[in-house]
């Protein structure tokens, strides 16, 4: 195992793992910018390393930088969190060459899944069910317009490098079809330096629905369920929930059977997201996301299974030790993302937090590196904290979820807390009847 981990993060997903690490007996350095030099995961950590100015692309983002922090502070492991590093190929291969162990999977699973269209090509030779579409990129109209057709309008034009919907195009007939391609094709140059674009049906209102799987690249593969997530606006995340309202057992069991073959053909080590739209009792493979996420806690809370300590003991050669028939699915859970945010109009609002109070009791986690005089630093990701609430059906879990949300005290900077007040007592919300559009739509109306 292990003897000492380099988090190459910061906020609340550096204390996570600092926490899974300290629990496990290993010693973590904590990397840091100048902004950061007061952070909780610099005071938790055994050592820290200032690694540059406040500017992410000259600290956080910087690989000779962290990569000297491991070397002068003799870290045998880094752990990137999410975000920042953590699916850059280049840096995982780089860590290789200095003898670091780069704590997620092989450069080459990270490289194929960042390519959108190969990560589709893959799946799909792997018996997973993807949306249908073109084989491969389309580089012109008139190879794009017959198979436009044959798919069937709406279709959707999206960049093969593309991520947070960017470079995407819905084109609703053949006379748009020229300007949606040009369109995304220019978006994915300007985004990503890459203009590849392919053809998919567009579904018009599907769930967000992902499943995590736990490998270790020795051939032991499982799935810990889904977490639905379609609850988003611009495509950031705002709620999440485990399980899905919309699946039952048998088709939970189904496509999570077909995930963790797929993953077991491929030699997949380390955690992963395999998302899909859900639509009409029917999943399709959109993308696959080789870290941590964000919403892991809520996986975490109805399989009482440890992702973080997991990913370590694989990144580090252990065996899993667990088998698909060791694991339940216990009760239900939700996160609700914290973030320093205009609530209606979602504004930044970076600022010193002058009173701070948390939510405790039975059920509830407060995922957070906030302290009373915290300053919230406008240079980085605004989501402050993770409130994860686990009840043992969804009805108790919302009942919680709201008494937790009314005992949160966050003063001095604006949250969105007012919204998942008024969310929780929303109808739709409280029937499990949404899809990704709902979400924007609700808010839309709030701020009528
Ligand atoms: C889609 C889609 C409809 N049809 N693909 C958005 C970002 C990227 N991760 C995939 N996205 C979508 N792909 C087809 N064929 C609708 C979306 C989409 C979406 C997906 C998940 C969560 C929120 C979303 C919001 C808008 C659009």
């Amino acid at each position: 195992m292990f003897e000492k981990i380099l988090i190459a993060n910061r906020g609340e997903i550096a204390l996570r793992v600092h926490r899974a690490c300290r629990e496990m007996g290993i010693k973590t350095v904590a990397v840091h910018s100048q902004a950061d030099a007061d952070a909780m995961h610099v005071r938790l950590a055994d050592e820290s390393v200032c690694i540059g100015p406040n500017n992410p692309g000259q600290s956080y983002l910087h690989i000779p930088a962290i990569v000297a922090a491991a070397e002068i502070t003799n870290a045998d492991a880094i752990h990137p969190g999410y975000g920042f590093l953590s699916e850059n190929p280049n840096f995982a291969e780089i860590l290789e060459a200095h003898q670091i162990t780069f704590i997620g999977p092989t450069a080459e699973h990270i490289r194929l899944m960042g390519d959108k269209i190969a990560a589709k090509d893959t799946m799909r030779q792997l018996g997973v069910p993807v949306v249908p579409g073109s084989d491969g990129s389309v580089d012109s109209l008139e190879q794009a317009a017959p198979v436009a057709a044959d798919i069937g309008y709406p279709v959707l034009v999206k960049a093969t490098a593309g991520g947070g919907g960017r470079g995407m195009k819905v084109v609703h007939s053949e006379a748009e079809l020229a300007e949606g391609l040009t369109a995304a094709r220019t978006e994915a140059r300007h985004a990503f330096g890459n203009d590849a674009v392919y053809l998919e049906k567009y579904l018009a209102l599907p769930r967000h629905i992902e499943i995590q799987v736990l490998a270790d690249g020795q051939g032991n593969v499982v799935h810990l369920g889904e977490r639905d997530c379609s609850l988003q606006r611009r495509h950031q995340k705002i709620l999440e929930e485990a399980p899905s309202p919309a699946l039952n057992v048998a088709t939970r069991d189904a496509i999570g059977e077909t995930v963790t073959k797929a993953m077991k053909d491929l030699g997949y080590r380390g955690v992963g997201t395999i998302e899909f739209l859900y639509e009409n009792g029917e999943f399709f493979f959109i993308e696959m996301n080789t870290r941590l996420q964000v919403e892991h806690p809520v996986t975490e809370a109805i399989t009482g299974i440890d992702l973080v300590r997991e990913q370590i003991r694989v990144a580090a050669g252990s065996s899993l030790d667990l088998r698909q028939e060791d694991i339940g699915f216990s009760g239900h859970a939700v996160e609700c993302r914290i973030n320093a945010e205009n609530p209606l109009t979602f504004a930044a609002s970076p600022g010193t937090v002058t009173d701070y109070h948390t939510p405790g009791g039975l059920g509830v986690r407060v995922d957070s590196a906030m302290y009373s005089g915290y300053r919230v630093p406008p240079y980085y990701d605004s989501l402050i904290s993770k409130l994860i609430v686990h009840g043992r059906n969804r009805n108790e879990c919302l009942m919680r979820l709201r008494r937790a949300l009314g005992e949160y005290v966050i003063g001095g900077v604006e949250t969105t807390i007012p919204l998942h007040l008024d969310l929780i007592d929303d109808g739709d919300f409280i029937n499990g009847a949404y899809d990704i559009h709902w979400l924007e739509s609700y808010i839309a109306n709030k701020s009528e």
